[in-house]
């Protein structure tokens, strides 16, 4: 299946775009070699998102930051299908956590079999996933390990203040460090590492991921308020049905006009039908979504910041590329 590199990607440079798209279709045949079974259910599964797409932005990180190396190491690739593996498991276990009903365009597992069905495959695609990068050594395998551990704590202090409306933004932005940020962080560090790049850049990559994954997440959570479904693909105020109560809905809980109000609303529990509405309104008219635009484009700037301690070149621009378009999809940059 041909994949498109995500548009941020697509101007910068046409020589470094074309050999990730080489590097990403051999990701992808390994992707399907790594979830290949003798035929039946968890073979069936476990492909069942994977081939449902993805935007593939871990192996991507992962690709371009081997530029900072040596691009052609082939340990970039299985790195990268470590790495997307995790991801793809951690989605089987949101969705059944999150009760969602639909991942990448499709049926969740969870709904389209069961949770007992989501979660041994989750099961099975974190397994695969550390099989595969102890192919590449400990340190590799230990940062996968504590990644993995970093996302549990993520999601678990999310479902800890799911619904509940005193959570203060230091905690929220805690949050979505460990269950967001934390692998991008690790995808851009494994880059460098796997390429076998100078030593001193690895926590400078390490950091930028961080920062690109709170633009990402911050990123997600603004359109998640903003977009009309025909753009999104879902209906707008899912995270807040959910109880998730994002940055700029805990902006607007504590600085914006409609506080006493929103809050009212929230306190009943998370909202639906003409409370989300309301809810979603109350959002959008005061102040928070523009505070919340303001936090992208600082994390946008830090890691545009971070980008300049590494060697310039098309690579760095592509990473410059890239985080300015976390910024512009939500409104942070025109
Ligand atoms: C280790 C058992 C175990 C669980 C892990 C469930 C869990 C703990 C963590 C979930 C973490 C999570 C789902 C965070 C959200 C990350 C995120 C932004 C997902 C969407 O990523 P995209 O937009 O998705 O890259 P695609 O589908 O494009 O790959």
């Amino acid at each position: 299946m041909s994949r498109a590199v995500l548009p941020g990607l697509e101007v910068p440079d046409s020589v470094l775009e074309s050999e990730i798209r080489v590097r990403l279709a051999d990701v992808e045949k390994a992707l399907a070699e790594a979830v290949r079974m003798e035929p039946g259910m968890l073979e069936e599964t476990s492909k069942y998102l994977l081939d449902a797409g993805g935007k593939r932005f871990r192996p991507m990180l992962v690709l371009v930051c081997g530029y900072f190396g040596n691009p052609e190491d082939p340990r970039l690739v299985t790195a990268s299908v470590a790495l997307e593996l995790t991801h793809l498991a951690s989605l089987y276990h949101d969705d059944v956590i999150d009760e969602g009903d639909s991942r990448r365009g499709i049926t969740s597992a969870n709904a389209r079999w069961d949770n007992t069905v989501a979660i041994l495959t989750g099961d099975f695609l974190f397994a695969r996933a550390s099989e595969i990068m102890s192919e590449l050594g400990n340190e590799p395998t230990r940062l996968l390990a504590k990644t993995i551990a970093t996302l549990c704590d993520g999601q678990i202090r999310e479902v800890s203040l799911a619904g509940k409306t005193d959570q203060t933004v230091d905690f929220y932005m805690g949050t979505i460090k460990r269950k967001t940020s934390a692998l991008i962080a690790t995808a851009a560090r494994i880059g460098g590492l796997m390429s076998d790049a100078p030593v001193q850049y690895l926590d400078t990559l390490e950091g930028f991921g961080d920062e690109l994954g709170t633009a990402f997440q911050l990123s997600d959570d603004i359109m998640d308020l903003t977009v009309s479904s025909d753009v999104l693909g879902k209906e707008p105020g899912v995270d807040m049905k959910e109880g998730v109560y994002t940055l700029p809905v805990l902006d607007a809980l504590t600085l914006g006009e409609g506080a006493e109000e929103l809050s009212k609303l929230l306190s009943a529990g998370p909202p639906e039908g003409d409370d989300l509405v309301r809810a979603l309104e109350l959002v959008r008219n005061d102040g928070s979504l523009g505070r919340s635009r303001d936090v992208v484009a600082r994390s946008v700037d830090h890691a545009v910041e971070l980008l300049g301690q590494l060697p310039q070149g098309p690579a760095a621009s592509a990473l410059i590329h890239l985080s300015e378009f976390l910024a512009t999809r939500c409104g942070a940059r025109r």
